[in-house]
């Protein structure tokens, strides 16, 4: 498409070039831009519209990649990237060999810190911002340092833990609160109330903003002058009680607005005005998530990541078009039996941290909404809350997705296992989840868990297993996790065997060669064998899904010990301290001496992409293990 301005803006530098009064033209070429952009390679469409005008005018006033950005999540970074030289890569976002999902410094020098994971924008720009000052940067040149957070990433405890620390520390740190009343779903909690609070006392804005205005129209007036206004300002609203308890300025970080943020030539002034303030400080803007594209400001957790749509209808397009009867989504199997679950046993409950449409326990909480507990994106505070709820006797099932779920460690550990607490946790995501790439492949959950005592894993090979799983877990006693990946349930309409606890199935006999699996990758490795069967592969193969981690099912163990001079492993997980661990440590612990070859993720970070193409590369899929299983030596 023709664009008139953004077509010739490669770098913040050409931004600076058009004129003040041009932005909005700007913004409404990068709204049409990544609208066009995002129909038909899918990303997060409804926060990167939202923050479209806070980019521009931040790249405006701001000198970077010497000033810091930092995004938090980096989902609301599109405008960004199109702006800072990635204009013509855009169309690769997210894909296999493409742009990032979200910010990644590897990928460029205007991504100042790695994005993905909630709530670490303040912590990690305010180590930047002193660890700037320490050093004195070039020529004794002090850079700016911006975090940029949504308000659904602050009510994380990391952000406060931040927010403490900025109170406390000499800097300069500027943080941008980007409050639309949003996290994917609606956000709850006093956080947000008190946002609301803030942003509907009107009389009190007005008045502010009365000072405002007149102090930024006074552009004669020097820098000192200014700053005093200012200053004055914002003491003068210590004088209303609503406001002299501003949890920013209680912290002694200056606190401005809230104020439009899709006004964006108010927002170059007033960030011109604050950027040299001496002193931590908070802007808090209002912006609406999905803004300038009605169907993504209509239903804004739909639109937070729609997949494909058609620009001109707004009809998204489905996956499921052709009317085929198609396998449900691992989430959708896990909320259904939740409820199922929750409607026979009172104490259960469900516990998610701000992923209720994505896990999918809004199916609970449309029927039982008092027994549904969304806790915002806090994924400790979940961790540590349902051990508070099991100690009273009740029964979590607490929903995290796996890489989310790195961020409560020691909640699991201490608050959890310590105590052996009955607390469910059905963990989401696991294995590759694809196109959001490294940050949050779900590939560490076996390794990390297994040597938690008293911890229970086990995971599901079919959407009946994953039934039966959380059946069983509601009779067991202690922590349970069930792990299972994203997408549609694989192995649909696979023969039910009756899941017990501790206990693995064998899925085939063999003569040669057994292969232990654990989940759903175990569907691959019987296609795999199947494939080697037509090719009449000499040697016979046994296949048994282990599911279970732990406690290991030791009569499988003993048996294939016996009988096998090697075994095959496969896992979607980080080789080192999953199934292939406990296999070899179970073996050598019992005087088996097997050639165990550990199928599984390497030490290594993986990039983004499809599922697909991402388990091809790392020769998981049926190719990859049939490939592996050719080139075992049998004896
Ligand atoms: C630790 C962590 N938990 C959960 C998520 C999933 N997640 C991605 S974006 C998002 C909502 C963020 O809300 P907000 O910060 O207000 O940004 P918005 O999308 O509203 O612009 C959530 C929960 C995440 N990225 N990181």
């Amino acid at each position: 498409m023709d664009y008139k301005y953004i077509n010739k803006i490669d770098s913040p530098a050409d931004l600076k070039k058009v004129k003040l009064e041009e932005l909005p033209d700007v913004c409404a070429e990068l709204r049409q831009f990544i609208i066009e952009a995002l129909s038909t390679n899918p990303g997060h469409l409804g926060s990167s519209l939202g923050t479209i005008e806070l980019t521009v005018a931040l790249h405006y006033v701001f000198d970077t990649p010497n000033d810091k950005l930092v995004w938090d999540v980096g989902h609301q970074a599109y405008a960004h990237k199109i702006l800072t030289g990635r204009r013509d890569r855009f169309h690769t976002n997210r894909q296999f060999k493409g742009l990032s999902p979200f910010t990644n410094p590897k990928e460029s020098e205007y991504d100042a810190f790695i994005a993905g994971h909630a709530s670490n924008s303040i912590s990690a720009a305010l180590g930047i911002e002193i660890g700037n000052g320490k050093l004195k940067m070039d020529n004794g040149k002090f850079s700016n340092v911006v975090a940029i957070i949504g308000d659904g990433a602050m009510t994380g405890g990391l952000a406060f833990e931040g927010l403490n620390n900025t109170s406390m520390d000499k800097n300069n740190l500027l943080i941008v609160l980007n409050d639309n009343n949003m996290a994917i779903d609606p956000l709850k909690g006093g956080f947000t109330q008190y946002l609301v609070d803030l942003t509907t006392s009107t009389s009190y804005n007005k008045l502010r903003w009365w000072i405002y205005k007149a102090a930024s129209k006074l552009h004669i007036m020097n820098e000192r002058k200014r700053q005093r206004i200012l200053r004055r300002h914002t003491s003068f609203k210590a004088m209303f009680s609503k406001n002299a308890n501003n949890i920013f300025t209680g912290l002694n970080i200056r606190y401005f607005g809230p104020t439009d943020g899709h006004d964006v030539i108010n927002l170059v002034r007033i960030l011109n005005e604050i950027k040299n303030h001496r002193g931590p400080k908070v802007l808090h803007i209002i912006t609406k998530k999905g803004k300038g594209y009605a169907p993504a400001e209509n239903d804004q957790t739909v639109w937070h990541a729609p997949g494909e749509f058609n620009v001109a209808s707004g009809e998204r397009l489905q996956v499921t078009g052709d009317g085929l009867r198609v396998p449900p989504l691992w989430q959708e199997v896990f909320g259904e039996k939740l409820l199922e679950l929750a409607k026979g046993n009172e104490k259960i409950v469900g516990i998610t941290p701000a992923m209720p449409s994505g896990c999918s326990m809004s199916i609970m909480q449309k029927e039982l909404p008092d027994r549904v507990f969304d806790v915002g994106i806090a994924e400790g505070h979940a961790v540590t809350f349902s051990a508070g709820l099991a100690k009273a006797g009740m029964l979590p099932y607490c929903n995290i997705y796996s890489t989310f779920l790195q961020r409560a460690y020691d909640n699991i550990v201490h608050d959890v296992a310590l105590q052996n607490l009955h607390v469910v946790f059905c963990i989401d995501r696991a294995g590759i989840v694809g196109n959001d790439g490294a940050t949050h492949h779900g590939l560490l959950d076996l390794a990390y868990l297994r040597p938690i005592p008293n911890m229970q894993i086990c995971a599901p090979r079919t959407a009946e297993d994953l039934r039966q799983m959380m059946d069983l877990a509601e009779k067991m006693e202690g922590p349970v996790a069930i792990r299972y990946p994203r997408g549609r349930v694989t192995g649909y309409g696979l023969q039910v065997t009756e899941v017990k606890y501790g206990k693995g199935v064998k899925l085939r006999d063999g003569k040669d060669l057994a292969v232990l699996s654990i989940g759903s990758i175990g569907n691959a490795v019987s296609e795999a064998i199947e494939e080697l069967k037509i090719k009449n592969y000499e040697f016979k193969i046994a296949h048994y899904d282990m599911r279970w981690l732990k406690p290991l099912d030791e009569e499988i163990l003993h048996e294939v010990g016996k009988k096998y001079k090697t075994i095959v492993t496969a896992e979607d997980g980080v080789i080192a301290g999953g199934l292939g661990s406990a296999v070899l440590e179970w073996m050598a612990d019992h005087g088996y001496t097997p050639h165990v070859i550990r199928l599984g993720v390497n030490d290594q970070f993986v990039e983004h992409g499809s599922t697909k193409e991402l388990y091809h590369m790392l020769k998981l899929d049926k190719e990859g293990i049939c490939e592996s299983l050719l080139q075992v030596p049998v004896k």
